[in-house]
């Protein structure tokens, strides 16, 4: 079998892997909507670009953000929050694709979360070198509703760690494909992103993209 084959997303297999109480890593989850991602990913960047924003403390993030859907998380001097305007355009955020709000509910589901519909979702940009330092995810309204997070691109060491900062984390590879999801009791876990590695991603060359979405407002 050629490598080519092998690689080929029909032949890639899927597995759910447990993380902790209401956290799964479905691998593979997103593969068979791969390029209707590609393209809807494509139209909201045209529409609200990528850019790196600002911490409270005055420091720009590595990772480059951007959002969809009626609210998108925004940092700057003021703080964390989601607003429904893009602070680049003063506009609306661009809609929240279809293909993702499929894949979020079906991801969502198939973690015994039912009905899920998201209102918020944060595109993150990674490149060799960026990272996510840990934070727990606290601006979203109802913790409730679960988090489901898509891994596409170049692989990244995600960092599942407890509810407080100092506690133990665990690594976790995700790839291109996989999904997380992530709520009930491990909602509020502190979490990260390990600095990412040089590489070159046959369908999204030198960086990591990863999609959340979230019921925010
Ligand atoms: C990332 N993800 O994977 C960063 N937060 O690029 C997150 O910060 C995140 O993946 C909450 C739930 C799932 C996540
Ligand atoms: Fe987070």
């Amino acid at each position: 079998m050629t490598s080519d084959l092998f690689d080929a997303p029909e032949l890639r297999q899927r597995w759910t892997e447990p993380l902790g109480p209401g956290a799964f890593v479905l691998r593979g989850f997103a593969l068979d909507d791969e390029a209707a991602l590609l393209s809807a990913l494509d139209v909201v960047i045209a529409a609200a670009p990528l850019r790196h924003m600002v911490t409270p403390g005055g420091f720009e993030m590595s990772v480059a953000m951007t959002n969809c859907g009626r609210l998108g998380w925004v940092s700057d001097r003021r703080g964390y929050r989601y607003d429904e305007q893009d602070p680049l355009s003063g506009l609306a955020w661009p809609a929240l694709p279809g293909v993702f709000l499929g894949l979020a509910a079906r991801a969502a589901s198939a973690a015994g979360f039912e009905g899920f519909q998201p209102d918020a979702c944060l595109v993150n940009q990674y490149q060799p070198g960026t990272r996510l330092s840990l934070h727990q995810d606290r601006n979203e309204r109802d913790y409730g509703a679960p988090i489901v997070s898509i891994s596409l691109g170049l692989p990244a060491v995600f960092l599942f760690g407890g509810d407080e900062r100092a506690d133990k984390s665990l690594r976790v590879q995700l790839g291109h494909g996989d999904v997380v999801v992530w709520g009930g009791a491990s909602r509020l876990r502190y979490h990260g992103v390990l600095p990412l590695k040089e590489g070159e991603h046959p369908v999204l060359g030198r960086r990591r993209i990863n999609i959340t979405l979230r019921l925010a407002g």
